[in-house]
């Protein structure tokens, strides 16, 4: 009992550590056009490589949160997006916390093109539940099957 207490608290402490640290945002992007949101193909680490996540990254210092989603969109996808609101709540990773905010193609801005992911597919409602998506973003697929409904 004593050994579990001392467990319990280095948990406790740590989380505390990391709280005041302030956890590492990572943003991912619900993007949207015609009813279907882009799912993008992994490549690394090797855990989740080969499954679905919604394209995005690390927040960088002294940038927002909006300003990463459009980086990250311009790196990964080569696109210009215009974010919407945030979809869900933070979600636990290993990184630290996932925020996903739902975004459009800006008025004129090419189509997606996957530059870091190994393929891109448009995903429809009824097509979000059967996706094999990365753990993390499962989380957010009752919140997409409701953003992608008419
Ligand atoms: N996730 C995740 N879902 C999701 C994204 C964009 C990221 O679970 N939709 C996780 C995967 C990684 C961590 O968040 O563990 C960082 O995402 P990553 O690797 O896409 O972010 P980068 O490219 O900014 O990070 P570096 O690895 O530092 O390049």
């Amino acid at each position: 009992p004593f050994r579990r207490l001392l467990a319990t608290r280095a948990t406790v402490l740590a989380e505390a550590a990391r709280a005041l640290a302030g956890a590492q945002v990572v943003v991912a992007t619900a993007l949207v056009r015609d009813a279907a949101v882009l799912a993008a193909r992994r490549t690394r680490p090797p855990e989740l490589a080969g499954l679905w996540e919604l394209p995005g990254g690390r927040v960088e210092a002294g940038e927002s949160e909006a300003d990463a989603v459009v980086r990250e969109c311009r790196e990964e996808l080569g696109t210009d997006v215009v974010v919407d609101a945030r979809l869900g709540t933070d979600l636990r990773i290993d990184a630290g916390v996932l925020r996903v905010h739902a975004a459009h193609l800006a008025d004129g801005a090419p189509g997606p093109r996957a530059l870091e992911h190994s393929g891109l597919r448009w995903v429809t409602a009824a097509e979000v539940p059967g996706v094999d998506w990365v753990p993390a973003d499962r989380a957010v697929v009752a919140d997409l099957v409701d953003l992608l409904r008419p």
